[in-house]
């Protein structure tokens, strides 16, 4: 288990406590053992792995909708909502090859359900394979899922301080993209401090804009993609 993900059991006040503490770690360690596997597996095959991290209503699924017209590598997804198939369907309708898992309650991803889903995935041919993760800026952090990269998504309608409020989701980022930009003009939300607020958690971490009116915004999503597949 990371160092910064026993931070972050210790400054949860709800998982501080003496008792806790040992549980969670015992938890977290199985998983992160489980997710070393599942990225072993994808890299065995040639394929990288992608986390897509957001809020609810971000644009996660609309991305890689789009990404399915515009992008030059053949990717699969594994899809994690608490209920329905829509959003694997969704992109199944684009042609793309897509996995739901149902999580019922539980608010993320963990190796386990992600391992549940590869085993149904027809990997063949693929460069990339994307996991969207549930919708929530807390909860899918601390849960390693096996991906190689995490993208994080945060959409302008959400309003600003949505990177400070959510610190620890950020911290993973290697890539954040601020989506619905073309949403601007009609929201009071300054960028370029949102965007200096990534850069003081997360100094390495790449930033993008992105609105689907803009196929140049999503060439670039797929460029900074493209420059993670290996071979
Ligand atoms: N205006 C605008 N709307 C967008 C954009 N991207 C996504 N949306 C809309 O945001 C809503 C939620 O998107 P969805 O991809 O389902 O979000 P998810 O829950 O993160 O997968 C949909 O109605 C999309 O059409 C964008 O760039 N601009
Ligand atoms: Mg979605």
């Amino acid at each position: 288990m990371a160092d910064s993900d026993l931070e972050n059991i210790k400054n949860n006040p709800q998982l501080n406590d003496v008792k806790t503490v040992p549980v969670v770690k015992k938890i977290l360690t199985k998983n992160n053992k489980k997710a070393d596997e599942i990225r072993k597996y994808f890299e065995d095959n040639d394929i990288t792995v992608i986390n897509l991290m957001s809020s609810p209503g971000s644009g996660k699924t609309t991305l890689l909708e789009h990404l399915s017209e515009i992008a030059d590598f053949r990717f699969g997804v594994i899809e994690g909502d608490l209920e329905t198939n829509r959003d694997a369907q969704r992109l199944r309708d684009k042609g793309v090859v897509s996995i739901q898992i149902q999580t019922g309650s539980a608010c993320h991803l963990d190796a386990f359900m992600v391992e549940k889903g590869v085993a149904n995935l027809p990997i063949d041919g693929l460069e990339v394979c994307f996991i969207e993760n549930v919708g929530n800026l807390v909860c899918p952090a601390s849960y390693d899922v096996g991906a190689h990269y995490n993208i994080v998504l945060v959409s302008i309608p959400e309003g600003e301080s949505k990177v400070e409020k959510y610190p620890v989701m950020f911290r993973k980022a290697d890539l954040v993209l601020f989506t619905k930009v073309d949403l601007l003009p009609y929201f009071e939300y300054d960028l370029q401090k949102e965007k200096e607020a990534v850069k003081r958690l997360k100094p390495d971490a790449d930033i993008l804009e992105v609105s689907i009116k803009d196929k140049e915004s999503l060439k670039k999503v797929a460029d900074w993609i493209r420059g993670r597949i290996k071979n």
